[in-house]
């Protein structure tokens, strides 16, 4: 099992999306074990965002995500950080599959609705920074017995 973390950018939470999106992991048979919205303080959003400092896009990625309220999502499941990029799709909107998260609701690269961890060392950094140990429930879902084989767990 896996743990991921989704961010609902400020544009999916003005845009009324939050429920549609998480409906997207709850019916692939995903685990919501952590949720939480808040305004992001600038430095959690600079060093979160670390690698792309100095880019271009780096300045207006940073006003965007501090702009309006987000929402924390802790997903998870068997190759959860996998899964959940591919049900989010590429980048940019325009180009992402329709199916995905952003092929179906954007048009923007940069206002792109949603974050997902990029590997697993990114979610564990990535849970570590925007979630508090205790907000990560351990609970069985008892769907799980039908949303996976026996012997596809590890
Ligand atoms: P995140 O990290 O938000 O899940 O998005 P991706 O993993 O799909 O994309 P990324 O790390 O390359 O980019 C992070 C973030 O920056 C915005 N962005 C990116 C932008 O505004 N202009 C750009 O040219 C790029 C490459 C969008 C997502």
């Amino acid at each position: 099992m896996e743990t991921t973390l989704i961010i609902l950018k400020p544009d999916a939470v003005q845009r009324g999306l939050m429920g549609q999106i998480i409906d997207r992991f709850e019916r692939k048979g995903l685990q919501v074990v952590g949720a939480r919205m808040m305004m992001v303080p600038e430095e959690l959003a600079r060093t979160h965002y670390a690698e792309h400092e100095g880019k271009p896009f780096f300045p207006g990625l940073i006003r965007f995500v501090t702009s309006s309220p987000v929402l924390l999502l802790a997903i998870r499941g068997i190759n959860a950080v996998a899964v959940c990029r591919k049900l989010i799709g590429a980048t940019n909107g325009g180009k992402a599959e329709p199916g995905t998260i952003r092929g179906d609701f954007g048009l923007s690269g940069g206002y792109n609705m949603i974050h997902g961890s990029d590997s697993a060392e990114s979610a564990q950094r990535e849970l570590a920074l925007w979630f508090k140990p205790e907000e990560l429930l351990d609970y069985k879902l008892d769907a799980e017995k039908w949303s996976y084989d026996p012997s596809d767990h590890p």
